[in-house]
């Protein structure tokens, strides 16, 4: 159990999060997926049938897509591949995928999630 999880953290200078004490399992979660390079699992607080967050294991300073560098084009593919597959396996043909990046954006947690949500008629344009 802890193999795939060894390495989770946050790897960078910014204060550790919720999604740490998760990954570390001391917080537990839902889990929906996991690989060697991320993790998803059910938002505690659903706003569609399906809310799925889905976090890469290493921040490595992804406190929010707004400090993405060219240095993290590789998870960020990664985590978009992923969401597209867990969306299928959850059985949703049609979904979105959101980042909040900033607290403008009611980002609460800075450790990069990606959020999945279906399973409902979402409206456009978000609030
Ligand atoms: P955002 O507001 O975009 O930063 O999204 C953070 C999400 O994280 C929010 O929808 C609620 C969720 N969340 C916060 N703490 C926990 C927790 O302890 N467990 C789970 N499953 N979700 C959490």
């Amino acid at each position: 159990r802890w193999d795939s999880i060894r390495g989770a953290g946050t790897r960078d200078e910014h204060p550790r999060t919720i999604f740490d004490e998760i990954l570390a399992r001391r917080i537990p979660s839902d889990k929906v997926y996991e690989d060697d390079l991320c993790y998803a699992f059910r938002d505690i607080n659903p706003v569609a049938p399906t809310h799925i967050l889905l976090i890469p294991k290493q921040r490595d300073g992804l406190i929010g897509l707004g400090a993405a560098t060219a240095e993290h084009e590789a998870i960020l593919g990664h985590l978009m591949v992923t969401a597209a597959a867990i969306a299928k396996k959850e059985g949703l043909n049609d979904f979105r995928l959101v980042t909040n990046s900033g607290p403008g954006a009611c980002q609460s947690v800075s450790h990069l999630h990606l959020h999945i949500l279906g399973g409902r008629q979402l409206s456009w344009p978000p609030g």
